[in-house]
């Protein structure tokens, strides 16, 4: 048996993944290997995973630089449900912004934003129909403004007034809409993961025809529940979408930690069997197309997929971080993909169904209808002014029958 008493081998030591770039130098994405828009084959969806696999190392792209939709992922959505599409992503870009400086003002706590990330949420909650449930992130709120839910609910929820739905229970921005098919936040990452396949598994088993959707950051594909659901998933062909939102960083954490050798997320799916898509989550048209796809092969019965969006987070992680300290404050400039606002825009004005007046109106108007929303919602109270739930309400809602520490607890506080 050789061994290394002779120090033949040298000392072992371990493979650290580094970003490219850090603080002060020049961002550097030319790792990211992007392919011409419209050259990604669209295979049926009901082809064999085994023969798709190299999905999962390409990027479906629609739109490309000159703002046209080519190839055979175009042409799923009307004019009318594209201009919807870019009004809805500029709702949530709007509602972003407010809700940042509310939180600056004091009247929130916490607030986390999806600044350059508008399209993944947005156009996968249309290509679902009603009644799937999604298990979100934080970072998935286009869920609820695509499907119409009531703005001033997301706000008191954020402010925890009196007419928050979730009564103070929650952290700000973690809703929950049975309704909209939208599965309470945990804070836990990657709960979400098992949550869907769990969900999907009994919707099967009740021969019903509602799917999920779980959805995942890139650094939280690092927790073993992904690997467990991806277990369930594959073995009983649990009808669901795992979606996996890879937006370069986890935090302070560049993607390369999580992703190790793996090349890239998606592929994590080929080791379970299963078909894996890659689609630029920046790009509206393209989103909803794999998405629809996806969603397609769950409801037939044909079984999971996974999808990596590859996008990019333009804004800080959360109202708590400051990505100057690890990344390239121009870093969010020089992502290759681009914006997604920008590129449905320009899409629709080459389509000649848009124009920069129409942009800029629309814009006065979705601030005109958030500001509204907001002074609507401040009226209920915000953090430290006016309104807020009762403390008695915190007691309620988790058992159907009130244990009796519980009681105990609430006679003591006298509520
Ligand atoms: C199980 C668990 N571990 C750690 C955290 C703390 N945490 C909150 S967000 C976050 C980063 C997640 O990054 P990613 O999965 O890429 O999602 P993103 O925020 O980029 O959308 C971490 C580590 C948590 N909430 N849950
Ligand atoms: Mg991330």
């Amino acid at each position: 048996m050789p061994d290394n008493s002779s120090g033949e081998f040298g000392p072992l030591s371990l493979h650290v993944p580094e970003p490219a770039v850090r603080p002060g130098g020049e961002p550097d994405f030319s790792n990211v290997n992007i392919p011409e828009a419209g050259s990604v084959r669209r295979p049926p969806v009901d082809a064999n995973p085994e023969e798709i696999r190299d999905l999962a190392f390409s990027i479906i792209r629609v739109l490309n630089r000159d703002g046209e939709a080519v190839g055979p992922w175009a042409g799923e959505l009307t004019d009318e449900q594209l201009v919807e599409g870019l009004r809805h992503m500029m709702t949530l870009r709007t509602f972003d912004a407010r809700m940042q400086i509310a939180q600056r003002q004091g009247k929130t706590s916490f607030y986390m934003q999806h600044l350059g990330e508008e399209a993944v949420s947005c156009a996968f909650r249309k290509a679902l129909s009603p009644g799937d449930m999604n298990f979100p992130t934080y970072r998935q709120a286009g869920l609820l403004i695509a499907d119409d839910y009531p703005m001033v609910e997301m706000m008191c929820q954020i402010y925890s007034n009196e007419k928050d739905p979730l009564k103070g229970r929650q952290l700000p921005i973690m809703y929950s809409s049975k309704e909209h098919g939208f599965f309470s936040i945990s804070g836990n990452l990657a709960t979400q993961y098992i949550q869907a396949v769990g969900w999907a598994m009994a919707s099967a088993i009740k021969n019903d025809t509602k799917i999920a959707a779980g959805w995942i950051g890139d650094g939280s594909t690092a927790e073993s529940d992904f690997h467990a659901a991806l277990v369930f998933a594959s073995t009983y062909k649990a009808p669901v979408v795992l979606n996996i939102v890879n937006n370069q960083w986890a935090i302070s954490t560049f993607q390369g930690i999580a992703r190790g050798g793996a090349g890239t997320f998606a592929a994590r799916g080929l080791g379970f069997g299963m078909p894996a898509l890659r689609v630029d989550g920046n790009d509206y048209l393209a989103v909803f197309a794999v998405a629809k796809w996806a969603i397609e092969r769950a409801r037939r019965n044909l079984g999971p997929t996974v999808v990596e969006y590859v996008t990019y987070r333009a804004g800080a992680h959360s109202t708590s971080d400051d990505p100057s300290a690890y990344r390239p404050k121009t870093e969010s400039d020089a992502w290759p993909l681009g914006d997604p606002v920008m590129r449905l825009k320009n899409h629709l004005i080459g389509r000649g169904v848009w124009s920069e007046e129409r942009h800029t109106q629309a814009e006065a108007e979705i601030l005109d209808t958030v500001i509204t929303a907001q002074k609507e919602a401040e009226s209920f109270g915000t953090l430290h002014a006016g309104g807020k739930p009762s403390a008695r309400d915190m007691f309620e809602g988790v058992y159907e029958e009130m244990p009796p520490h519980l009681r105990r607890q609430r006679q003591q506080a006298g509520v």
